[in-house]
């Protein structure tokens, strides 16, 4: 190898490590959405209805949806334990997606409390929804950070969530859309 061709090689690697500082140094991440099918699909997973954008802030983890065609008012939103969003079979029916668990809870408490409770670490505060079928209002959920919902999923629910057990995990119902959040990808 020439002189020459070292030193562009050299300067490549240096571009790569400086730009994975930079990805480090914003700290975001978006996930694509998806809604959830009946069986018509394998994994009944449907089309793409937009996305999420995460990233950290200095009042906790900003939510950033650009979502369409879902139905007006507020839904339960969460982070759920397991990065999959597909449908399986439970007591013989079918249920979307069954495979993402329940709502992020490490620290095993049990409870659905909201964002501003001692609960689920995954309670997000609610995803509103305007007339015209899009989420695209930024929330906060003070008690998160990135690294604590990636390699888990994103969900959203038919009805709103009131924060409580009562009706269970906040009567949010059944699940009608989800993203998987995927792990970091460690730097080589
Ligand atoms: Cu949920
Ligand atoms: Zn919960």
């Amino acid at each position: 190898m020439n002189k020459k061709r070292r030193l562009l090689l050299n300067m490549l690697a240096l571009g790569a490590i400086m730009s994975g500082s930079q990805v480090l140094a914003t700290e975001s991440k978006t996930v694509d959405v998806h809604i959830l099918n009946d069986k018509a699909s394998i994994h009944g997973i449907g089309e793409k209805i937009g996305t999420i954008t995460f990233s950290d802030s200095k009042k906790g983890l900003e939510i950033k949806p650009k979502l369409t065609g879902l139905k007006p008012g507020p839904h339960g939103f969460h982070i759920h334990e397991n990065p999959s969003c597909e449908g399986g079979e439970k007591d013989q029916k079918w249920e979307k997606a069954l495979a993402a668990g329940g709502h992020l809870d490490p620290e095993h408490t049990g409870h659905h409390l909201g964002p501003h409770g001692k609960g689920h670490l995954g309670d997000l505060p609610v995803l509103e929804v305007n007339d015209k079928g899009e989420a695209k209002t930024t929330t906060i959920a003070p008690r998160l950070k990135l690294a604590d919902i990636e390699g888990h999923s994103v969900m959203i629910h038919e009805g709103p969530d009131n924060y409580s057990d009562v009706p269970p995990m906040g009567g949010g119902g059944a699940r009608i859309a989800c993203g998987v959040i995927a792990k970091k990808e460690p730097l080589a």
